[in-house]
């Protein structure tokens, strides 16, 4: 997964409370009541306010982006959440987040990305929640993905966690990345997979894609009027494409974020057990 860089994400405060009108937009929906409906959960049900959120600094591996735990405060916060970010990193931040009464405690190495819930001892995961928001507003925007075919570029660990909710839409899935082994690798797990060798003519061949790679992508390839959701960094399309595609749904951070924020309390709220895994098959249900 593509490191983020400090960048990549200087924007993401600023940008935050523009996203709500962006997301309107483009799926009718703020990124509150997006990140519930990803999760299956009413978003009247939920009192964001009353819930405090924690950000600690992790040094570990590559060591603290710049920004990085500024941004998820941001979007956590512009979900109606109480957030902060701690002074002090690693456990010396775990410590402070607890003595805090933060019930949330966001946290990043370089593998896995967590938002910790402290009460339920559940946790929900970026990746999996990044391709469950992605995969949802590539549905919302299309008007269902049941019996269409739905290009997934990138078989990473997001492209393969997309993979798996989109079969679960009911929808027939092709999958290209750079390296075929590893689209070759998915098409010989799941049945409804079809791996494409040529990334640059499955995606002249689709009109539904799901971008997870960090790769750059001619407009020349998109079709008219194709719908994209796109949670590949860094942003993937020139103007061209951005001409041609109907719909292009990207953010750095926040969806992301606001579907792990989510994830994160359905389990007290609403018995939905947040760890990536098990949150798929209970929201499903
Ligand atoms: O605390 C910090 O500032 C750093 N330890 C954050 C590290 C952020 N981690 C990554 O960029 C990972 N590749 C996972 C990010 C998932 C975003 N989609």
């Amino acid at each position: 997964m593509t490191r983020l860089t400090a960048k990549l994400i200087k924007d993401v405060p600023e940008k935050v409370s523009h996203l709500d009108s962006e997301l309107i937009q483009k799926i009718n929906m703020n990124m509150r009541d997006f990140a519930c409906y990803a999760m299956g959960v009413n978003a009247n049900a939920i009192d964001f306010n009353s819930y405090t959120v924690a950000i600690v600094p992790v040094t570990s591996g590559k060591g603290v982006i710049g920004g990085f735990s500024e941004s998820v405060a941001a979007a956590v916060h512009a979900m109606g959440m109480c957030s902060f970010v701690t002074e002090k990193a690693d456990v010396a931040g775990i410590s402070e987040a607890f003595s805090s009464s933060a019930e949330i405690i966001f946290m990043a190495d370089d593998e896995r990305f967590i938002a910790l819930n402290t009460r339920t001892r559940s946790f929900s995961d970026n990746i999996w929640s990044t391709a469950k928001g992605y995969v949802t507003a590539l549905s919302l925007a299309e008007g269902g993905l049941s019996g269409k075919t739905v290009l997934v570029i990138g078989a990473g660990r997001v492209g393969t966690e997309a993979v798996k909710i989109l079969l679960k839409e009911g929808a027939s899935v092709e999958v290209t990345d750079i390296l075929y082994s590893r689209s070759e690798a998915l098409e010989q797990r799941f049945s409804k997979v079809k791996a494409i060798r040529s990334v640059d003519q499955a995606i002249k061949d689709n009109r539904l894609i799901l971008n997870a790679s960090p790769g750059k992508i001619s407009g020349k390839l998109i079709q008219d009027g194709a719908v994209i959701s796109s949670p590949g960094v860094p942003y993937a399309f020139d103007k061209e494409g951005e001409r041609r595609a109907k719909v292009i749904i990207h953010d750095v951070l926040s969806l992301g974020v606001a579907v792990m924020a989510v994830a994160s309390v359905s389990l007290s709220l609403f018995g939905i057990p947040a760890t990536e895994v098990v949150a798929e098959k209970a929201v499903l249900k």
